[in-house]
């Protein structure tokens, strides 16, 4: 098999963000674009992790949005032509991100590359994304993608071969030089991880009693792993999973569990005769939501009672090592961790911070904000993974979700909570806001914004405790003297001008205040958020456009 070397200028916008590098399908699909980034990880690998993947074994799989099929192709090619040993791909080229990083981990390999671009939507006109994870199963470190990103700024070729498409439809070996191709059923092992770390005989028995599920994959990946788990291997009456064939074009919907965009769920669930329980995942597999009758569990919350009742868990039984959440999400877990005497830890925004802290076994359980939960159990976020949770937690206490909420804010006080995100903002307003809040972050303490006075601001920095790298400038914080906190952050995965996140959080223990609306408890927080940040004249907008 000869190997070709084609000549290729550097695109200037390849920094992988939060999660992998994402762009329009249409900017991927430019001649050279794609090449160019793959071609860098593997020119980035010896420096990076100290070693080529020549000889070695990855994983490779997206979640079948449009142009999976041809990405995944154009990867195959260069990855012969870079003297990759051995390829597990899932079939038809499928694969979730939490089912990636299970294969990464099963296999041993030495990393692997996942296709997607999570929640947001496909179609020829959607993103894309590209994703690098390493042997632990987690996604690259902040030093790999940075070395990722200095090879696309000086890569004058790349290599590939001239070669038919390779079969991704059965279960089979292929060769293509000296590569092996080896097609796997994409859900096997993720079901068989699932069933040694949750209670299956007891959610049996709790669908067995007429407990009745809606779970919605949002015609994402996730469709053919719930109908396995859920409908084959616990029982679940055939058609609990809905929406469950993957669409390259989401169904022309945006896979993006939350109350907007899972909308249906929510109304199907409120109907008199509803499931007692609705779950939805991403395009890819990783975030989750969760909705009780009468409750949509937010997921700071929700990542707060699974860490208080994570013993009703096999997986863990004898307890959890610490937990850690990402900074902007609610610190609801931070005052579990207190009740169980175990470490909290504060992360930056994006799964690749919690690697280190996993690997090194002093978490064992942690989250996002943004819909996303796991464990030790891989390195990624676990969309399903957190539907089962939730279910072994029902099936054992037999209690309706809400009604374990509310007892959960009883024990610990209530944390309100929101997103606002102001989209597509131009890049340098967003950037101007952001410099111009910091530059003012030492002067804010005791400044008065309507009803809530300033304690402390700062802007966040992380070091990492267990191998002592430093990540500055992850989202400016302004905190109250009445504790209530607002979190200001860029997005680091749109791919339309910038997206600016502001998080608010107010805590309330008197029980008798559990029931309030949120959007009516932070209303006030709302407003000094944006005479705070002076969002009107900063960026012109009175309000956001999505409240997550
Ligand atoms: C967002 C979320 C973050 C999450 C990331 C990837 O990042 O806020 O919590 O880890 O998406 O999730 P940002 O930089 O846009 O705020 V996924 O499901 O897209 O892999
Ligand atoms: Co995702």
């Amino acid at each position: 098999m000869t190997i070709k070397t084609v000549p290729v200028t550097p695109f200037p916008d390849q920094r992988p963000g939060t999660s992998g590098l994402r762009k329009k399908v249409s900017v991927f699909r430019a001649p050279g674009y794609l090449p160019a980034f793959v071609q860098s990880i593997f020119d980035a690998l010896p420096e990076a992790v100290g070693e080529s993947a020549a000889g070695k074994t990855l994983v490779l799989g997206g979640d079948g949005r449009f142009f999976n099929d041809e990405a995944l192709q154009i990867i195959l090619r260069i990855m012969t032509a870079n003297g990759v040993g051995r390829i597990v791909v899932g079939r038809d080229g499928l694969l979730s991100t939490p089912a990636a990083s299970a294969i990464i981990r099963k296999y041993r390999a030495f990393g692997g590359i996942i296709l997607s671009a999570s929640h947001n939507p496909g179609g020829p006109d959607g993103d894309f994304g590209v994703k690098y994870n390493i042997a632990n199963g987690g996604p690259a470190p902040e030093r790999v993608t940075e070395a990722i990103f200095r090879h696309t700024r000086r890569i004058a070729a790349y290599r590939t071969v001239e070669a038919a498409p390779v079969p991704l439809d059965r279960i089979s070996t292929t060769r293509l030089g000296s590569l092996a191709i080896e097609v796997i059923d994409p859900v096997c092992d993720y079901a068989e991880l699932m069933e040694r770390i949750f209670d299956f005989d007891r959610i049996r028995d709790l669908f067995r009693s007429g407990f009745r599920l809606r779970f919605d994959a949002m015609h994402a990946v996730t469709g053919p792993y719930a109908v396995e788990i859920l409908e084959g291997r616990l029982g679940a009456a055939p058609g609990t999973a809905v929406n469950a064939e993957p669409k390259p074009d989401f169904g022309g919907q945006h896979p993006d569990p939350n109350p907007t965009h899972a909308a249906d769920l929510i109304d199907a669930i409120a109907e008199p005769n509803g499931p007692d329980f609705g779950a939805a995942s991403d395009g890819d597999g990783d975030r989750n939501m969760v909705v009780g009758r009468d409750c949509v569990i937010s997921p700071s919350d929700s990542l707060a009672a699974l860490a208080a009742n994570a013993q009703l868990v096999p997986w863990f039984k004898d307890g959890l090592p610490g937990v850690a959440r990402s900074m902007p999400t609610s610190r609801a877990v931070d005052r579990v961790a207190a009740a169980l005497g175990i470490d909290c830890y504060e992360t930056p925004t994006g799964w690749k911070y919690f690697g280190s802290l996993l690997d090194a076994g002093r978490i064992a359980l942690c989250g996002e904000e943004s819909a996303g939960t796991s464990s030790n159990h891989i390195r990624e976020k676990d969309g399903l993974w957190a539907v089962l949770f939730w279910l072994n937690i029902l099936a054992v206490r037999r209690e309706p979700a809400a009604a374990i909420l509310a007892a959960h804010w009883r024990r610990f006080g209530r944390h309100f909570y929101a997103r606002h995100d102001y989209e597509a903002v131009p890049t340098q307003q967003a950037d101007r806001l952001i410099e111009r809040l910091r530059e003012r972050l030492p002067l804010l303490p005791s400044q008065r914004f309507g009803a809530h006075t300033v304690r402390e601001a700062d802007d966040f920095a992380y070091t990492d405790p267990v191998d002592g790298s430093i990540t500055p400038h992850q989202g400016l914080r302004v905190e109250f003297e009445d504790g209530a906190r607002i979190v200001y952050r860029l997005s680091g995965t749109g791919t339309e001008g910038a997206t600016l996140r502001v998080y608010l959080e107010r805590f309330e223990p008197d029980p008798a205040r559990h029931q309030f609306a949120n959007d009516a408890a932070l209303a006030s927080l709302a407003a000094s958020a944006a005479i705070v940040a002076d969002l009107e004249t900063m960026i012109g907008r009175s309000g956001p456009s999505v409240v997550a």
